[in-house]
């Protein structure tokens, strides 16, 4: 393996101090897998539980610190991360895979995020309001929920921290950290940036292992009063069980299955922009990615016939190469995951229209082309998540229908229609049981300051980001006084 980039040793966070774990791992650039990116320090439940104590015992001093000094602080993390998008951008696109450009976007937004954050800090107050009983007063004022654990995944690993560590520390909260196994120079890496911050010691804490070692340690842990968590569908339901059997607070963003509906009245080009964009951007690795493509019967073969032109032309390579679109798929496992779901496509009779292929490269990646399929709405390709490069097309007779098949699904994050009909639109953001609609526009891609999440399987708990982010991060007291 190449060192030549080796990246600082990333090691564990705790209580102010920079510690080895006890045992160690790598991680690998996907587009390269001859390159180690960081030899990081992983830890056992024990160090992981030592993390928690510290956080415990930052939490009285950090909870009652001004909104200015914790302003200060969002505020210097942010400007960090912006000065630095660029290199920590490099460093994301060697870690994660997805293309430079996405992987500065990334970087950017988590430093705006920082920024947003620092003034929600000062902005944060209560309500007061008449009682019901004369000469008595009532306030209802909001209060940080004590020690956080914070568990992220790894197709955003900049981006989904951030927006968890933030608000967790604006709000007055101490931080139990766990970045995904794949991306621990990532998650150091922010670390690093967040320790040069002046909190005071165990406020924030980076821990690295095993989900099933420190994460369930952070889980189980009777002095953790809430757990975000953001990953896959089962893990998340795991956590659940785990979390509210102890009465713990939980926040869960899982997988989605998210539909474009395109309607015969729409820009067929931007229909396709919204597509390609939607689906297979990111190495179609997000949580909001459209992976059904649901098109009415008149421009249905016109569409499809559009975006295989479209998708021929992309170009799959190294995360690092200039005119790059899609980046390698994340690892080795991955890709044998989407690799099985476009097999069992095949299988069940799904139509292939293109891609779905291993491709060869200069450097030894996990590279693949994207696929397009016809589906029904039974087969599995129309309703799994595969969090690849992976969408399929259903025909809708009319606009009814579609809005039947988009509903048709247990997650419900995101969902999208492309339309010229005010009208449809419309009826579409009110009846799309989701948490979040598009129009003409592609479903992934969301702003920072506005609520993130959804319904049914995709989603549990308070939504993310924005303002709303308060509803997790804070409990609410309501005060009487007789005065
Ligand atoms: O997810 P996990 P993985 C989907 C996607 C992917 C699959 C598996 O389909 O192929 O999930 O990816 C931690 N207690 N998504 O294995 O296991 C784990 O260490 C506490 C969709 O990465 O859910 C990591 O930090 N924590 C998703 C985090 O949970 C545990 C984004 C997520 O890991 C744990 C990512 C446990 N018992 C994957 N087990 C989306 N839709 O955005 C694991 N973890």
């Amino acid at each position: 393996m190449k060192r030549s980039h080796l990246q600082q040793n990333a090691r564990q966070y705790i209580n102010g101090r920079w510690e080895t774990g006890v045992t160690s791992g790598l991680s690998e650039n996907p587009s390269d897998t001859r390159e180690v990116v960081a030899e990081y320090a992983r830890a056992d439940r024990s160090q992981t539980e030592s993390a928690i104590r510290a956080a415990v015992d930052a939490f009285p001093h950090w909870s009652r610190t001004t909104p200015q000094r914790r302003a200060d602080v969002l505020d210097q993390i942010g400007s960090e991360l912006l000065a630095r998008r660029e290199e920590l951008g490099v460093l994301l696109a060697r870690e994660e895979g997805k293309t430079l450009a996405e992987a500065i976007a990334e970087a950017t937004r988590a430093g705006q995020i920082f920024k947003f954050f620092a003034g929600e800090a000062l902005r944060a107050g209560g309500e007061t309001m008449s009682s019901m009983r004369p000469g008595v007063q009532v306030d209802v004022t909001r209060e940080p929920v004590g020690v956080v654990g914070l568990i992220a995944p790894w197709n955003f690993p900049l981006a989904i921290p951030a927006w968890k560590i933030a608000p967790a520390l604006a709000y007055g909260n101490s931080v139990v950290f766990k970045p995904a196994e794949l991306v621990p120079a990532c998650g150091w890496a922010l670390a690093e940036i967040i320790s040069r911050a002046a909190l005071p010691a165990g406020t924030f804490n980076l821990v690295m292992g095993s989900g099933r070692e420190v994460g369930q340690a952070i889980v189980d842990s009777p002095l953790v009063d809430a757990i975000s968590f953001t990953g896959s569908v089962e893990t998340g339901e795991r956590i659940l069980r785990a979390a509210s059997a102890r009465h713990a607070k939980v926040q869960l963003e899982m997988g989605g299955k998210n539909p474009l509906v395109v309607l015969a009245d729409a820009d067929l080009e931007l229909a396709v922009d919204c597509a390609v964009q939607g689906a297979y951007f990111s190495t179609g690795q997000r949580c909001t990615a459209s992976s059904r493509l649901i098109v009415e019967a008149p421009v249905h073969d016109a569409f499809v016939a559009r975006l295989r032109r479209r998708m021929a032309a992309l170009k799959v390579g190294h995360a690092l190469e200039r005119g790059i679109d899609i980046g390698p798929v994340v690892d080795r496992r991955q890709l044998g995951q989407n690799m099985a779901s476009i097999a069992a496509a095949i299988e069940e009779g799904a139509e292939h229209v293109w891609g779905g292929e291993l491709l060869t490269r200069p450097t030894a990646g996990h590279y693949m082309s994207p696929a397009l399929f016809l589906a029904r709405p039974h087969q599995r390709v129309a309703r799994e998540e595969i969090f690849g490069p992976v969408a399929c097309v259903l025909r809708a007779d009319d606009y009814e229908h579609a809005l039947v098949l988009a509903n048709d699904t247990p997650f419900g994050l995101c969902a999208g229609i492309c339309t010229a009909s005010l009208q449809r639109a419309m009826h579409f953001k009110r009846h799309a049981k989701v948490g979040m609609t598009m129009v003409n526009l592609p479903t992934a891609g969301v702003d920072y300051h506005v609520p993130f999440g959804g319904r049914k399987a995709s989603s549990y708990g308070p939504r993310e980001q924005g303002r709303y982010a308060a509803e997790f991060y804070t409990t609410v007291k309501t005060g009487y006084v007789m005065a």
